[in-house]
């Protein structure tokens, strides 16, 4: 075993091996977010001295009772949802559509979607990364990817009946004995600093997840199957796909690709998001708050609603068979509703039309015909054609459309990923692209420990009577 000191050494010096070896005069991820800062920093101090007082919104009853849905109380640069605005621009990365993201974000070389790097470094930096920078932070999170050993014997001891996702979150929150941030923190360093340091912890998180998501796919559904070592010349996802055994399914690894990119920040209030940030707030380390984010992606009404998705189709196809109505999938839809169940995959906290993601990834089917004869990806489009009347009609739902849920397992069940207690791994593996923006911003700008105020009913009762 290594001490805390001695692994921080190495992965330092690693990462500055990764420096030396730096494509020519193309600046760093660490280098670009460092010109950034300051003047966000001080942008916020102004803004701070000058609207403190001012008023963003009311608090009302049904914000305390009805969890905190539509409160505006965080601050959060990277994305921004926009509930109406019509299909794919209801969300925006600093500014950026997923089409405008299509267009500018460098691919991987002979690819076409955004991967995982580009759009890392326009939420952290809230610009476009260059071919070579994105080349560069490829390779950056490739030398920081391979696992310890310790880690690597925690996830082999594990039960393999042990789900996934936790299995996922105990391997994070086990990277923290060697947190950068926890041993600086502990040496005693300025506020200023811990950017820096909450950088380096997140950069090592994010290059390490892959190597953990795909030993967990291993352990659970692949044993024996050895791993496919890093290449140091493939990006995040070319390296993840190949680590779980299907490195030569250009598709897949393309459609993993997009996927990921695009499902990684989605504003902040949302359950994975608001975690890490909570617990990230207190100064516990990236890998305990990216840990604790994970559970909270664990639970069906978020993450995990693309496995229950899946798991939802495939009942139906099992019941109805292959030659599924628009009635029939209705009646389906009506019985689940009426057993006091959610649709899996529809509905959402914020948006109030399809999923945005939802349709990007309609559109990846489109361009390939043989998924859309796959009759999976088709029950889920006819449920797409009936689901949104229906839950009109049931009359519960603010959002009637899909969420991104409802499309993204079917593809991956088309291309052989059928074990979909896996799937919110995957989405765990992409979900860290916001958090981590997050927490090296809210370090940056020195965002205080989350402390809001609770209520009980006889103090609700006592405001309204008293105002
Ligand atoms: N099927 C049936 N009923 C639904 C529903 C759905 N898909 N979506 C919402 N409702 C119900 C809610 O359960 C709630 O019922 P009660 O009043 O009895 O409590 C009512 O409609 C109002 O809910 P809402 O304000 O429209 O939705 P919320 O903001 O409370 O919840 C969400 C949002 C996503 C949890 C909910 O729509 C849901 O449970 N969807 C199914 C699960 C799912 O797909 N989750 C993935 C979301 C995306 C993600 O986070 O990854």
């Amino acid at each position: 075993m290594f001490s805390r000191s001695s692994l921080v050494a190495k992965s330092l010096s690693r990462h500055v091996a990764a420096h030396q070896r730096r494509f020519a005069s193309t600046k760093t991820i660490k280098e670009a977010l460092g010109e950034v800062i300051p003047a966000k920093q001080a942008r916020l101090r102004q803004f701070k001295a000058e609207h403190g007082q001012a008023v963003l919104g009311e608090v009302k009853v049904e914000h305390v009772i009805g969890g905190m849905r539509g409160l505006k109380a965080m601050l959060w640069e990277s994305s921004v949802l926009d509930p109406m605005e019509a299909s794919l621009i209801g969300i925006r990365f600093h500014g950026l559509t997923i089409p405008d993201c299509q267009k500018v974000l460098p691919a991987a070389p002979g690819g076409k979607e955004i991967i995982a790097e580009s759009m890392l470094w326009l939420l952290l930096t809230g610009k476009v990364p260059t071919e070579a920078e994105t080349r560069q932070l490829s390779r950056e999170l490739a030398e920081r990817g391979e696992l310890p050993d310790y880690i690597v014997q925690l996830l082999d001891s594990l039960p393999t009946t042990l789900h996934p996702m936790t299995q996922l979150g105990m391997a994070v929150a086990a990277l923290n004995k060697e947190s950068a941030f926890a041993a600086a923190y502990e040496r005693g360093i300025k506020k200023s600093e811990y950017w820096t340091y909450a950088l380096e912890d997140s950069l090592n998180l994010l290059a390490r997840l892959p190597a953990i998501a795909a030993r967990i796919f291993r352990n659970v559904y692949a044993p024996e199957k050895p791993i496919a070592s890093l290449d140091k010349d493939l990006d995040l996802v070319g390296n993840y796909v190949n680590m779980l055994g299907y490195g030569d399914n250009q598709d897949l690894t393309e459609y993993l690709r997009l996927y990921i990119a695009i499902h990684g920040d989605h504003e902040g209030g949302n359950a994975s998001a608001h975690t890490a940030h909570l617990v990230g707030s207190t100064l516990s380390d990236p890998y305990l708050a990216y840990s604790a984010a994970l559970f909270a992606l664990a639970g069906p009404l978020h993450g995990l609603a693309n496995q229950e998705v899946l798991r939802w189709q495939l009942n139906m196809q099992k019941e109805i068979g292959d030659n599924v109505s628009h009635d029939d999938i209705k009646e389906f839809l009506w019985r689940t509703l009426k057993s006091g169940q959610v649709v899996p995959g529809y509905g959402h906290g914020v948006l109030r039309n399809p999923d945005p993601r939802f349709i990007a990834l309609q559109q990846f089917c489109e361009t390939r015909p043989e998924l859309l004869k796959d009759p999976v990806i088709q029950l889920v489009k006819k449920t797409y054609d009936v689901a949104p009347a229906v839950l009109k009609e049931h009359g519960k739902t603010k959002n009637p459309y899909p969420n991104v849920d409802a499309a993204s397992g079917c593809v991956l069940y088309h291309y052989g990923l059928t074990q979909f207690k896996y799937y919110t791994v995957i989405f765990g593996v992409s979900r860290a692209l916001g958090a981590i923006t997050q927490l090296v911003w809210a370090r940056a700008l020195g965002l205080p420990i989350e402390r809001p105020k609770s209520l009980s009913m006889d103090a609700m009762e006592s405001i309204i009577k008293s105002s």
